[in-house]
């Protein structure tokens, strides 16, 4: 609204300029003042429409009420969410009735569908689905050609491949290498082009033209953050997660606090509190970003005592959550190793909590827990 009103005075500053002006800038002065009246008038127009849909949903929510219907409460109704179409992009979030939302394609595809759809009252989307398909320019064009001695001798520039009528057709490298096994042009998406082709990349990778492969962007260096409030970027393969390690908390006798952003410390135990001295000495907590389709057995990780006390170290993997094929080996007396063991498709995400035991001849001296999350990539770039 505020925009508009400054268009306005704007146009008023334009005007009463124009009164002393040429008359082609009287004329533009004009033309900038009609422009207005059709913004105020547009937005006149939806500022109606919405009030309108207010005053129905509160009518129908009066209404409920006074039935004593209990669905009243998931007012206001939404319409369902829609999803980017593939190849594309969707601006917008709001899903209440008078709400639009926008659908864009990537360079090469073409938008199908509609361009704009509106929540409707009766908690539908107005307009069609939107797809993005490729832009299918022309593969064929005419061929150059040159007579000698009545001889007609025709040629197609690199790309193309000559055809009967002097034509030159374009050839779909995409569909010639990329669809088949073994001979792969690009990491990810080829597109074709008249005479050429070019590859595409997911979201969260940027292309590097020299390899032609797709290279994952670092949202974590990014000025200011990506992640607030104390949260810590972990760049993953493709996208990037803000996590915030947190302590055990006090339970019993047994207290831990934060050391560092990734460590929690046992705080000392009370003389002859037994459950304390059990509990683990450290917590601190690690996270690996893979990408899917790991060839295996590969060493994620490898774990040592911060301080060696005891003789020897003993590894154990103590809980786990979706964390099938990560196994934990002994790699010397004072290390241990996390070990992917099974191949694994992303996205996915695996934890493990693996203790380390530290022992001097049978006495135990104490336990240290690595949290290890391991982000494994949708794709395997
Ligand atoms: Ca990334």
């Amino acid at each position: 609204m505020l925009k508009h009103l400054l268009l306005v005075l704007l146009s008023l500053q334009l005007l009463r300029a124009g009164a002393a002006q040429t008359c082609p800038e009287q004329k533009e002065a004009i033309k900038i003042l009609r422009q207005v009246q059709k913004l105020l008038a547009d937005h006149e127009s939806s500022y109606l429409r919405e009030l309108k849909s207010l005053s129905r949903r509160l009518a129908r929510l009066g209404g409920a009420v006074s039935r004593g219907d209990s669905t009243a409460s998931s007012f206001p109704e939404n319409c369902p969410p829609l999803k980017p179409p593939r190849h594309g992009r969707k601006l917008g979030v709001q899903k209440t009735p008078g709400h639009q939302v926008h659908f864009l394609c990537d360079l090469g595809y073409q938008l199908t569908g509609s361009e704009t759809r509106t929540c409707l009252e009766n908690q539908t989307w107005s307009g069609q689905a939107a797809a993005c398909t490729a832009t299918n320019a022309s593969s064929l064009r005419p061929a150059k050609c040159s007579s000698f001695h009545s001889a007609q001798q025709c040629t197609c520039d690199p790309g193309f491949l000559i055809q009967p009528g002097a034509l030159c057709q374009d050839i779909d490298e995409c569909s010639l290498y990329q669809d088949k096994p073994g001979s792969k042009i690009c990491v990810h998406e080829c597109v074709n082009s008249p005479g050429s082709y070019r590859c595409v990349c997911p979201r969260g990778y940027v292309l590097d033209p020299v390899q032609n492969s797709c290279q994952d962007i670092d949202e974590c260096v990014a000025e200011p953050s990506v992640c607030t409030g104390g949260h810590i970027c972990i760049n993953l393969f493709g996208s990037f997660v803000c996590v915030h390690p947190e302590c055990p908390k006090p339970k019993a006798n047994v207290t831990y606090i934060k050391t560092s952003g990734h460590q929690c410390e046992r705080t000392p135990c009370l003389v002859g509190s037994g459950s304390c001295s059990e509990a683990p000495h450290s917590i601190s907590f690690h996270y690996l970003a893979v990408q899917s389709q790991l060839s295996v057995p590969r060493v994620l990780f490898t774990m040592t005592a911060p301080q060696s006390l005891g003789d020897s170290q003993r590894f154990t993997i103590t809980k786990e959550k979706g964390a099938r094929g990560l196994q934990v080996r002994q790699a010397g007396r004072h290390r241990g190793e996390l070990v992917l063991s099974r191949s694994v498709s992303g996205p996915a995400e695996l934890q493990v909590d693996v203790e380390m035991a530290e022992s001097s001849g049978q006495k135990l001296l104490g336990r240290h827990i690595f949290t290890v999350t391991v982000y494994v990539s949708q794709y395997p770039f």
